[in-house]
């Protein structure tokens, strides 16, 4: 579906205005995107999500997406390195998880539909790499008792404790390999004091309805979770130890975003806090059409969280992009029209690119000046032109690429073409143009000719998963 092209006719007229505020919030508009599990790594901001299938009418999810960002506004697609298959005893649902790091390994602890049971379990992908492959860890699930949405947290101890739960909230004490536990599942007493209270609905007995987020902050617990239904909204209990006794603190995010789910993802970065959610902010978005989206807050005195609304400008950028070391083209903070795909040479590239079709990466540090820009493509078809425009789709062309026919959608080669008046940062808009159906592939680019940008670039950008798709249109 070329949601892209909808998101541009509703957009163009923000974007024709160089230097207009502009929405970048849902953070990824190539696909819908729910269940959000952010991961701070090695200076970058790791996020695992859940892919709801277009036009979707039910949680109907069958792989698990990845996604990476240094800046928290340009973020690169990781594509899908964990899959319903990638366990072989699960029949369905790929849906909200958590991934951690410990001892040189990335564990994502999902909840997948037991194929001998009928009932949802929790299973263990690991990989050696934040953005995968990952593999089964187990061949079976870690826990099966019908129940969703698991979360993890290591304590300074390094006892780790795994949560999940809806209707009820369970954790069990992991151990150090990750991948087995000690003692039984236990019940965390969902009692009001600790979850709040359920008003106009008693089919529960607190507000506790799933998608619990443990983790720790200047001592404290917090449990965030999804509350009440439906819609829910997100609320957040505190505890003095990982085990209890939670208190009930209040709202997070109201009801907010035309989803009747919501699912929070809490982590520090760079010295700010960010909150991380899904919505139906997309066009044709909705309950079972969600977007995952971030906003910046800072904690009250005493460690309480404000209250935090949904936005369209999402987080602030965190530094610049430097535009002279190479940079993917799947690393986007707005699109329009463009799909993405994994490439044969490695990592993703954009792809199903029309007439018109637009990228853009925000905050780029062009300093002194960019004297030449290259770009690694490819065209099945006749190619067309990569325009360089700053601050808005129709702003000022600072130069224009022309791309080849090449033979072949994955048949790279890379071109090169002069820039004039890139200086200081801006907004860099890749416009597309040419002819009819689609046009072309781009898999990097990189100006030459200056320095700026204090961000380092993604450099795990090519472990992703090429696949047979790479080569097919
Ligand atoms: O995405 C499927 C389910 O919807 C998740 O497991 C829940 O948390 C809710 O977001």
């Amino acid at each position: 579906m070329k949601r892209g092209l909808v998101l541009m006719a509703l957009l163009s007229v923000v974007t024709a205005i160089p230097g207009t505020a502009r929405a970048d919030n849902p953070i990824v508009q190539t696909i819908y995107t729910a269940d959000p599990a952010p991961l701070v790594h090695n200076g970058r901001v790791y996020l695992y999500t859940g892919h709801d299938e277009d036009g979707s009418t039910y949680f109907t999810m069958k792989e698990w997406r990845v996604w990476s960002s240094a800046d928290l506004v340009n973020w690169t697609d990781h594509g899908s390195p964990m899959s319903v298959a990638t366990f072989n005893w699960a029949s369905a649902d790929a849906w909200a998880g958590q991934t951690v790091y410990r001892n040189g390994k990335f564990y994502w602890y999902v909840p997948v539909k037991d194929r001998a049971s009928g009932q949802m379990a929790i299973g263990v992908g690991v990989s050696t790499s934040p953005t995968g492959p990952f593999t089964d860890a187990i061949g079976r699930p870690l826990v099966r008792n019908g129940e969703i949405d698991p979360t993890v947290f290591i304590d300074d101890d390094r006892q780790a404790y795994l949560y999940w739960g809806n209707p009820n909230l369970w954790y069990v004490r992991l151990n150090a390999d990750m991948i087995s536990y000690s003692g039984s599942p236990t019940q965390i007493p969902l009692t009001t004091a600790g979850f709040g209270t359920r008003t106009g609905d008693t089919s529960r007995p607190t507000l506790y309805e799933e998608a619990p987020w443990v983790y720790k902050r200047n001592g404290l617990y917090y449990n965030v979770f999804a509350a009440k239904c439906c819609s829910e909204f997100i609320a957040y209990s505190t505890a003095p130890g990982p085990t209890g006794p939670w208190t009930y603190r209040g709202t997070v995010m109201p009801t907010q975003g035309s989803s009747f789910t919501n699912h929070p993802g809490v982590i520090d970065f760079n010295g700010g806090s960010y909150f991380f959610y899904h919505n139906g902010a997309l066009p044709g978005g909705g309950g079972f059409t969600r977007s995952v989206a971030v906003e910046k807050f800072t904690y009250n005195a005493g460690g309480t969280i404000p209250t935090i609304n949904m936005t369209t400008t999402g987080a602030p950028q965190v530094g610049t992009l430097d535009p002279y070391v190479r940079q993917e083209a799947e690393t986007i903070a707005w699109e329009s029209g463009v799909e993405t795909e994994p490439a044969g040479e490695g990592g993703m590239n954009v792809g199903w690119i029309e007439n018109g079709d637009y990228t853009k990466v925000k905050g780029v540090d062009f300093g002194s000046g960019a004297t030449s820009f290259s770009t690694r493509v490819a065209s099945a078809t006749s190619g067309g032109r990569i325009e360089l425009r700053l601050d808005g789709v129709n702003g000022t062309q600072v130069g224009t690429c022309t791309v080849p026919g090449t033979g072949g959608w994955q048949t790279w080669t890379t071109v090169t073409c002069p820039v004039n008046g890139a200086t200081g940062t801006h907004d860099l808009y890749f416009r597309y143009t040419g002819g009819s159906g689609n046009l072309f592939n781009v898999n990097w680019w990189q100006f030459t000719g200056g320095t700026g940008g204090n961000l380092p670039a993604n450099d795990d950008m090519e472990s992703g998963t090429p696949s047979a798709k790479a080569t097919s249109r």
